[in-house]
């Protein structure tokens, strides 16, 4: 029920991230109900009565104890049956990174977002690397590798619909992953108050269907400038009507 009220799901380990909020979400919401009704209870039971004389409780028997030692030993417990229950989760999420059909670098700065494509040699730091601000168009069901990086102070790269955040550190280069299951335009969110702008950091995650994705590739990653494969992609580009 409760989870009707979360974001739309689209991505792969979006369904494991979501039963572990449930399961978070019951065990607290359980905790919390039982609290405050017992807290309710005794403040009703126990109020102020005329005559009423308070007692003294030191808490030193091991029965008076017990109040607080209980709750602690049940507490824990379930905190540690969350950390079992939640480490599958994060070890796929964070630890097993697929092989990536795409790896983006991803740079952060105040107020925005950098993409670099590799281009068509598929490597880094090359002439036709392809530079996007704003706008990370990726295609859906294929793995996607991010490598985040920030010019200048910590974001964070979120999606809701991913159920994927990241902090993003200067100094560090930061991978992440995600494979997205329906096609459409997410918000990416700066979740992290990074200065003045920060609300206005927002980005746009395009997600293609994979034919539309290379069409959207012929248009715009740069020709590259080997002979092999430029006269298919450039017939490719005419018949699309490219803007190189
Ligand atoms: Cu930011």
């Amino acid at each position: 029920m409760i989870l009707s009220w979360l974001p739309q799901d689209v991505s792969t380990f979006g369904p494991s991230i979501d039963s572990v909020l449930k399961l978070i979400i019951y065990v607290v919401g359980t905790a919390f109900v039982l609290a405050e009704g017992t807290l309710l209870a005794f403040v009703i039971l126990y109020r102020r009565r005329e005559g009423g004389r308070a007692a003294f409780v030191p808490g030193e028997s091991l029965r008076q104890l017990a109040w607080v030692l209980i709750p602690v030993v049940i507490v824990a417990f379930l905190d540690v049956a969350i950390d079992v229950r939640a480490k599958p989760v994060w070890d796929l999420v964070k630890e097993q990174s697929p092989t990536p059909a795409l790896t983006v670098k991803l740079e952060a700065l105040q107020f925005g977002w950098e993409f670099t494509y590799p281009g068509p040699d598929g490597k880094f730091g090359t002439p036709n690397d392809l530079v996007q601000t704003t706008f990370l168009t990726v295609p859906a069901g294929q793995v996607i590798r991010l490598l985040m990086t920030s010019k200048d102070v910590i974001h964070s790269f979120y999606v809701p619909q991913l159920r994927l955040r990241q902090d993003i550190i200067p100094g560090r280069e930061i991978p992440a992953w995600f494979e997205v299951t329906q096609p459409g335009k997410y918000e990416i969110a700066c979740s992290q108050l990074c200065g003045n702008s920060h609300f206005a950091m927002k980005g746009i995650l395009r997600v293609l269907t994979p034919e539309e994705y290379q069409q959207w590739v012929s248009q715009h990653w740069p020709k590259s400038g080997a002979g092999a494969g430029k006269s298919a992609s450039s017939a490719r580009s005419s018949a699309s009507g490219t803007k190189g």
